[in-house]
């Protein structure tokens, strides 16, 4: 009797044990990679770098939790440096052996780090380089981030319209790879509109006083500024401008689109207009989730750099399983073939070039926020 029992129990504990396991196997294993991201994490522009990993951390979190994929993320810190970005590519492609890099932060760090991954074969995503020639690097090098050459002349048609401008004046910061793409772009679009540009005036990174090149814009008497800066130059360069009494609208690059200007800028930030592919307010169930689950996480709402780096994730995540295996030739192909996505940015699908095409919202600064502009 006692044997019967135990024999029973044996059994009941592998037949138990037998179908347990069957419902809960998965159907396939899971893919398992490790995924790099080179980002701003200390030193000017670690706003840009702190929303894009937080972005990236959101969509980690639930792409792990469904299983399909399973992600081991290293993050690099870059600084903001062309040299510190081209050491974390080289650890992250050598040391890390990644299947693919998100990042960097800036174009011009892209301009280091995209052709050391590029050579390498090594799948390399920009989420916020907007300068002309990112993707032209080479066929690893992808982004989807809205280039300056299409939100420039979104925002200035709009403010040219809007407020009649005839004459410009043109400030840009002349060491950076985006700033200097923005003022080419700036300067394409003014000639393009028949507007008289006044002056042209430079800048460099991390200047502190403009009065200089604000003198001789006020002196000139111009509609308008177009001004191409990162967040840390442009907050200060329209706090100078209105206290000097320049009250002309401003109008941005992508590099203005951070609620740092409005942290640093405060009410001299209002009035400022930018394009960008992403508004949070936008009446869409897939943007209202993200922002709330970004809000209840990060304890602020997220950003356009949040909200690329979101998306981003979800789009090599995606080409993996479409590869189905943690190879990076085969993700590069996968990647590229990308097609209507549906992120949080709205359709998403890479052109021939690796390059993103999207219809930018232009908005405004106002009553301290970022506002449809019309
Ligand atoms: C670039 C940019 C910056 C604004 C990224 C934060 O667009 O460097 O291309």
């Amino acid at each position: 009797m006692k044997r019967n029992v135990r024999l029973f129990a044996v059994v009941a504990c592998v037949l138990f044990a037998f179908v347990f396991m069957g419902a809960e196997k998965p159907k396939s294993e899971p893919i398992q990679a490790k995924i790099g991201v080179i980002s701003i994490i200390t030193g000017q522009g670690a706003a840009y770098g702190e929303a894009i990993t937080n972005g990236i951390k959101l969509a980690l979190d639930e792409v792990n939790a469904k299983g399909e994929v399973l992600i081991d993320l290293k993050v690099e810190d870059s600084s903001g440096k062309q040299e510190q970005a081209l050491a974390a590519a080289q650890k992250l492609i050598n040391s890390e052996k990644v299947v693919a890099i998100i990042g960097p932060t800036l174009s011009n760090e892209m301009m280091a780090a995209g052709p050391e991954a590029n050579a390498s074969g090594v799948p390399i995503m920009g989420t916020s380089t907007t300068a002309k020639g990112i993707t032209q690097i080479g066929k690893f090098v992808f982004r989807n981030a809205l280039p300056e050459s299409q939100a420039i002349p979104a925002a200035v048609g709009q403010a040219v319209q809007k407020y009649n401008i005839k004459k410009v004046a043109l400030l840009y910061g002349n060491d950076d790879a985006f700033t200097k793409s923005g003022f080419d772009t700036m300067k394409e679009v003014a000639g393009k509109l028949k507007l008289e540009i006044v002056t042209i005036q430079e800048f460099q990174k991390g200047q502190a006083d403009y009065k200089a090149q604000l003198t001789k814009i006020t002196s000139l008497k111009p509609d308008a500024v177009f001004c191409s800066a990162l967040y840390n130059e442009g907050g200060v360069i329209l706090a100078q401008a209105r206290k000097m009494g320049l009250k002309v609208p401003f109008v941005g690059g992508n590099g203005f689109n951070s609620p740092k200007v409005i942290e640093i800028a405060k009410d001299a930030a209002e009035g400022l207009i930018v394009a960008t592919p992403w508004f949070g307010e936008k009446n869409d169930p897939k943007v209202k989730a993200f922002v709330a689950k970004y809000e209840k996480a990060y304890g602020k709402k997220p950003d356009q750099f949040a909200a690329q780096a979101y998306d981003a994730f979800y789009i090599i995540t995606n080409a993996l399983k479409a590869a189905g295996t943690a190879d990076r030739a085969k993700l590069r192909d996968s990647l590229a073939a990308t097609k209507n996505f549906q992120g949080v940015l709205g359709n998403f699908s890479f052109d021939a070039e690796r390059d993103v095409v999207m219809e930018p919202i232009v908005l405004v600064i106002k009553g301290g926020k970022f506002q449809i502009f019309q």
